[in-house]
């Protein structure tokens, strides 16, 4: 009985590890040259998203992440996510610039990902960037690269330069 509530105990330990492990930043938009959010307005200060993804088969609870910037600015853009935010399993969540001011230098930065306790989830650095050219994980959280055809809350597409 002792044996089967430990092995319970240790299982139960390993999915939450691996839920938290499950979302990551999939793409990122730092140079926009076109009205991405549909606002009527075409800016960087408006344009830019972030978009992250669930790679694991349940809903993750994001409530309390945290997205910071890194560089090229005095105090770096910060958002939390508000309480009650979820990603299903397989689907995004895009968080453009004009909600979030977490902000991507375009001649390079580095976006940070955190958990609620503060541990770096996941974190995407660069160096250039290219007008409407997204970083992006192909497949979706897979391997950077980048797309010639960004896709906010859509399946990252795959292009060659
Ligand atoms: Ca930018
Ligand atoms: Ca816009
Ligand atoms: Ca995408």
């Amino acid at each position: 009985m002792r044996y089967t509530i430990y092995i319970y105990l240790v299982s139960l330990l390993l999915t939450i590890n691996l839920a938290g492990a499950d979302v990551l930043l999939n793409e990122m938009l730092a140079n926009p040259a076109k009205d991405w959010n549909g606002n009527g307005d075409i800016s960087g200060m408006d344009d830019e998203f972030i978009e992250l993804y669930n790679s694991g088969n349940e809903s993750v609870d994001v409530s309390g992440y945290v997205l910071r910037d890194t560089i090229f600015r005095s105090t770096p853009g910060e958002h939390t996510l508000a309480n009650g935010t979820m990603i299903g399993p397989g689907e995004f969540l895009v968080i453009f610039v004009s909600k979030s001011g977490v902000f991507q230098g375009n001649d390079g930065d580095a976006i940070k990902l955190y958990d609620p306790s503060g541990n770096m989830v996941d974190e995407k650095e660069y160096n250039t960037t290219t007008e409407d050219v997204s970083f992006a994980r192909i497949p979706d959280g897979g391997e950077w690269g980048n797309s010639t055809a960004p896709s906010p809350g859509e399946p990252n597409q795959d292009s060659t330069l």
